[in-house]
């Protein structure tokens, strides 16, 4: 693997002699910004069952069951600020140098740190939907009336049901988000994959696409994936650090 200093090196190397950049996201970019990530044990994703999509719409149970776990997110979500790494993805884009940003979260710190060309795979936990209308709301009006106790808000305008605008488990991806993520993954020279165990599809096919095509990729992730191999650098240093100091050397150099 080479030492920390002499994998930094390549690293910024490699991002200068790159052309087109994307980047890809997962839970674990946002751990040192006080939210858990899906498989580390603790998190909320721990304490809770997963509900799917067909469970949320088949009974009420179910819904407040889903409404729950998300309440307690919402709370881990609320203080969380953009944490070295969101900032550095989000400098990078100002300098130039990254195309596209892709990622798996649904937490809003990309936007907040500042990035523009964000492509949520998973949607945002920033607004709510209307299943049936598709009435868009933010989220905070939603929270405002779990709070009074009701679990099972329904749309005022058609009475479906309303959940939050993330994909859940078992509901099919947003094809357009799909389609403009495949496109940048095959059209970059350099992928940097950050903070993702890489075990939910089709989002994980995102790095394979990009190795595929031709493109180098950068990992940067505390815990073994299953595509290491497809890797020419890996961290297992966090992501804040590393991305952090990435782009201070790369921002010496050019
Ligand atoms: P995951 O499966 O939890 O993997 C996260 C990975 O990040 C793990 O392999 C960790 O080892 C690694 N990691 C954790 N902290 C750091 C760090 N500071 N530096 C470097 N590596 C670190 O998460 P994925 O994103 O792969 O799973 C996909 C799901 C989880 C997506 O659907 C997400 O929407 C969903 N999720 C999102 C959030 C969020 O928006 N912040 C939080 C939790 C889960
Ligand atoms: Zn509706």
């Amino acid at each position: 693997m080479g030492t920390y200093s002499q994998r930094i090196e390549q690293a910024i190397k490699l991002l200068k002699e790159a052309k087109h950049v994307t980047a890809f996201t997962g839970a674990g970019i946002s751990t040192e910004s006080g939210i858990s990530d899906f498989r580390s044990p603790g998190g909320v994703w721990d304490r809770y069952r997963i509900v799917t999509f067909q469970e949320f719409l088949a009974s009420h149970e179910a819904r407040v069951e889903y409404w729950e776990m998300k309440k307690e997110l919402f709370r881990e979500m609320k203080d969380a600020r953009p944490n070295k790494a969101h900032t550095a993805l989000a400098e990078l884009e100002k300098m130039g140098k990254l195309d596209c940003l892709i990622t798996q979260n649904i937490d809003g710190l990309h936007q907040d740190a500042g990035s523009s060309n964000v492509i949520e795979l998973h949607g945002t936990n920033r607004k709510a939907v209307c299943v049936k209308c598709g009435k868009l709301w933010p989220i905070e009006e939603i929270q405002a009336i779990l709070e009074t106790g009701n679990l099972d808000p329904l749309c005022d305008v058609c009475n479906g049901f309303v959940k939050p605008a993330t994909i859940s488990f078992v509901q099919s991806m947003p094809e357009k988000e799909m389609l403009k993520a495949y496109e940048c993954a095959s059209r970059c020279d350099l992928l940097l994959m950050i903070g993702s165990s890489l075990q939910v599809e089709p989002a994980a096919s995102i790095p394979r696409e990009a190795h595929r095509a031709g493109a180098k990729l950068i990992f940067i992730n505390r815990s073994e994936t299953p595509y290491d191999f497809l890797a020419s650098v890996i961290f297992r240093e966090d992501a804040g650090q590393v991305l952090g100091e990435m782009v201070e050397g790369l921002k010496k150099i050019i």
